[in-house]
């Protein structure tokens, strides 16, 4: 290993940036203040309050809308280079459409926007982090491919509004979260269980929507601005449990996260190839008269491959697979179409997650960085989104700094001993927020938010003195802060 200058040990070169991100309906509340419209999670939640573990909702969340201030102030604290969060599309565009600018919503993202640039803080901003204008839903949401059109539309407001300020963009976070964890399978808004068209419908416009959005960004707006735009996958990452279960694992990887990767990242674009040839299967399979994957037409290849200009990567948790015995199904498999095939198993020497689904492992960072590599070739990475969460807002959190540091030490290794391009790392989350259908139970942040507190106040946990330790010393050993542990315990 190189040692770098200025650095005994490993880490992180001077270039190297560290954030914290948040999303807005897990943050901002002021669900209906001034002209804001609902949003598909507003409509989702007032109706089927019960699909929410603890009956909760996000009408104030952390009230970030009205205490943005305080956010600004903690990622100052922590001394972050970014401060990743998203922009509500109904606060900014209550018709949906780009017909109306909600001037209240403007000021709201310049006030966030030029507080961060006051205290030194690059905005990294997501377009959209779920919070669809229920107006479009109505009108098919992501299962209508006019969406597309929408979505560049917005995005080029957005654009048009704060591109001299935030050179760093993210059009749509998570693919596989807004079309599998809803239409296959999954429990999130709009509600719509419909694992046949759905999820592959919503592939197509989401993938239309983002390279409609970066060619409007590369064309109109970098010669000015000279910013960067992609888009935040999450990877589960995948491994085989022998040799044997190599293919289905390959399959499992196509399905889920290929899908979303490959018309981006590969050198070719459109869909993987193996998943074609399964989902043509399946289709005829099922009676379907063509493939329930919609084609690609050579122009849409060509529109969608290339649109990144960095790798933005979410990574929490990775899974053994293995092929399922006869008559052998997983409740658990996130997704519906692989149940009968596939068996996903946490991995033996994780450690148990809170929700279940996060357990730890974090060498399944590095093998997920190795995967992209070997899949797409060399890219510029940044980690968008990783983070611990538990049941207990203890101040004292010991565990989240083992598993800040367990990650940070994997993309250390995957920076020098296997070359890969890191440029960043951002953590899930700034503050505690309402975490989607498990409510306000699991907390994530390196602040508590006291959410029984009229004005929400935050508290920083020891992981943010951890965290801002890491960002002076740009090397990740939490000797210190485990011995305090061991003084107060
Ligand atoms: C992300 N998984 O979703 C989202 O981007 C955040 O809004 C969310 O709060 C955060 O993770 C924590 O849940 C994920 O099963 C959901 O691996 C599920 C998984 C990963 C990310």
């Amino acid at each position: 290993i190189q040692p770098i200058w200025g650095c005994h040990e490993m880490c992180f070169p001077s270039s190297f940036k560290f954030g914290a991100s948040t999303s807005s309906y897990q943050i901002e509340g002021s669900w209906n203040v001034s002209d804001k419209a609902p949003s598909i999670w507003d409509h989702f939640i007032h109706t089927q309050p019960h699909k929410i573990e603890d009956y909760s909702n996000g009408d104030v969340a952390c009230d970030s809308y009205n205490q943005y201030l305080k956010d600004i102030e903690m990622a100052d604290h922590l001394g972050l280079d970014y401060y990743r969060f998203s922009i509500s599309w109904p606060r900014l565009l209550p018709e949906g459409f780009c017909t109306k600018i909600s001037k209240d919503g403007k000021q709201y993202y310049d006030n966030l926007i030029n507080g961060l640039l006051k205290k030194g803080v690059q905005p990294l901003v997501t377009l959209y982090h779920w919070d669809l204008p229920q107006k479009l839903q109505d009108l098919g949401g992501w299962a209508n491919p006019e969406m597309s059109e929408w979505f560049a539309d917005y995005a080029d407001v957005v654009f048009s509004l704060y591109g001299d300020r935030v050179k760093l963009w993210i059009t749509i976070n998570e693919p596989v979260l807004i079309c599998d964890f809803t239409y296959n399978s999954g429990p999130h808004a709009p509600g719509i269980d419909e694992p046949e068209l759905g999820p592959y419908l919503c592939t197509k416009t989401v993938l239309m929507a983002h390279a409609k959005a970066y060619h409007i960004y590369n064309k109109k707006y970098k010669p000015l601005y000279k910013g960067k735009v992609s888009i935040a996958n999450n990877v589960v990452y995948f491994g085989a449990k022998t040799d044997d279960d190599k293919e289905i694992t390959d399959l499992c990887n196509q399905y889920s996260y290929g899908r979303y990767l490959h018309p981006v990242f590969s050198k070719r674009g459109g869909w993987p190839p193996s998943l074609v040839m399964f989902m043509n299967k399946i289709s005829a399979e099922g009676g379907h008269p063509r493939s329930r994957l919609p084609s690609l037409s050579k122009r849409e290849i060509e529109l969608i491959r290339g649109t990144y200009d960095f790798f933005g990567l979410n990574y929490y948790t990775s899974r053994l697979v293995r092929k399922a015995r006869a008559n052998e199904t997983s409740e658990k498999s996130p997704r519906k179409l692989l149940e009968s095939r596939a068996i996903f198993e946490h991995y033996p020497n994780s450690t148990e997650g809170y929700p279940e689904p996060f357990s730890s492992y974090p060498e399944g960072l590095r093998n997920t960085i190795n995967w992209v590599r070997k899949n797409y070739g060399e890219q510029n990475i940044i980690i968008t989104e990783n983070g611990y969460s538990s049941f207990e807002d203890d101040l004292n959190d010991y565990k989240r700094i083992a598993y800040i540091e367990k990650h940070l030490e994997q993309i250390l290794l995957s920076i020098h001993e296997d070359g890969a391009k890191i440029f960043g790392y951002c953590y899930w989350s700034l503050m505690d927020n309402f975490e989607w259908t498990s409510g306000y139970t699991p907390k994530f942040g390196l602040y508590k938010v006291d959410f029984t507190d009229k004005n929400r106040k935050r508290t920083p946990r020891i992981s943010s003195q951890y965290y801002s330790h890491v960002i002076k010393s740009r090397s990740i050993d939490s000797k210190k802060f485990i011995s305090k542990s061991e003084d107060t315990l």
